[in-house]
Order: structure tokens, then C-alpha cells, then sequence
């Protein structure tokens, strides 16, 4: 079955000039890209993104690693990847949570370690199932930056003056 998967770069592996590296990796699934950007996280974003560890004793850092603020690289390159499998596919090559337990030939065991403060920098963030995918394809991308139709859209009405070429 088709399927989208969310892809961070995450601001390691921009401070470590590995996004070439990583991007021939995942190319390695024959998916397709059908979105890409970079993107400077708000603390919200961050927040939600990883919702699901808010009450970790280590979601503090996570949050600051997630916006840059232990790179100073105050970005990530999101991407969607889309295809049979996605999934399954994408995580495969990612590796384990765990950098230092991740299989070694993998994005995160290549890349990946743990600071002495106990952050774990693996590089990548992969999405970990569809449900996943879908609440976090909808926090990072809008409908006009994605190529294909994903997921249903509604049409609002928004008056807001936004930046244009001068
Ligand atoms: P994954 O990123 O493999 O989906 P996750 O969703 O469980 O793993 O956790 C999200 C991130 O949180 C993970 O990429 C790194 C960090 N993390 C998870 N467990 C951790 C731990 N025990 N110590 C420090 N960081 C951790
Ligand atoms: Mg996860």
C-alpha cells in the first residue's frame, strides 16, 4: 500500500554537512519526494511534534535539539517520502532510536551518538506508523507544499498580508 512518511533532518546532521549523505541513503527505497523545505521550529511546533514524550525527563533537550539550539543551526529539512511501504522502509535505514544501538550501516548507527548530557542525536527523525505520519505531516506541511492529494482539504477564507518579490 502507497503511503507518506515524514522525514526530519534534523540539526545535526545539517551541522554535519550530511543531508547529501542522507538523502542518497533513503534513495536507496526508490520513493518518491513529493515535499521539501526548510524550516526554522517554533517552540510549538517542537512541542507538538514530539507531544508524546512530554513527561520524559530528557523532552527538555529534546525540544532544544529539535529547534537548533544545541547545533546552533536554528532549522531542519522536513520532507515527505511517499510509496509502497514507506514506513517500514524509511525506518529500516534509519536505525534504531538508540544511535549507539541502531545496526551500524544504518543512517543513525553511521551518524548518530549520544552526548555526555544524555541527548540522543540520531540525525533523522522518521514517522513511526500512518497514524503518525498523518497527525505529523499535517503539523509540518500545508496542502499547497505537498504534490500529491494526501489527505482530504477544506477551503477557508483567509485575509492576511503576506511578503511578495519587491
Ligand atoms: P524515534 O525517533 O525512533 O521514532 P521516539 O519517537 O520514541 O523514537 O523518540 C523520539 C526522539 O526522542 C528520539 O529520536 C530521540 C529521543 N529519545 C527517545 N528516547 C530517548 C531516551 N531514552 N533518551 C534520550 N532521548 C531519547
Ligand atoms: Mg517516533
Amino acid at each position: 500500500m502507497n503511503q507518506p512518511v515524514l522525514i526530519l533532518i534534523k540539526p545535526d546532521g545539517l551541522k554535519k554537512s550530511l543531508t547529501g549523505n542522507i538523502l542518497t541513503r533513503l534513495s536507496e527505497t526508490k520513493l518518491e519526494i513529493v515535499a521539501a523545505k526548510m524550516v526554522r521550529v517554533s517552540q510549538d511546533l517542537a512541542h507538538n511534534h514530539y507531544i508524546h514524550l512530554k513527561d520524559k525527563p530528557f523532552f527538555g533537550e529534546l525540544i532544544k535539539y529539535l529547534r537548533g539550539e544545541l547545533h546552533d543551526r536554528r532549522k531542519v529539512m522536513a520532507l515527505i517520502y511517499y510509496g509502497e511501504d514507506a514506513i517500514n522502509k524509511c525506518r529500516q535505514l534509519a536505525g534504531a532510536t538508540n544511535p549507539e544501538e541502531a545496526e551500524s550501516t544504518s543512517i543513525r548507527g553511521s551518524y548518530g551518538r549520544i552526548t555526555t548530557a544524555g541527548v540522543y542525536e540520531n540525525v533523522i527523525h522518521v514517522s513511526s506508523n500512518p497514524d503518525e505520519a498523518e497527525r505529523e505531516i499535517k503539523l509540518w506541511f500545508g496542502p499547497d507544499e505537498i504534490i500529491v492529494d494526501l489527505f482530504p482539504t477544506k477551503n477557508i477564507e483567509k485575509t492576511k498580508k503576506i511578503a511578495a518579490w519587491a
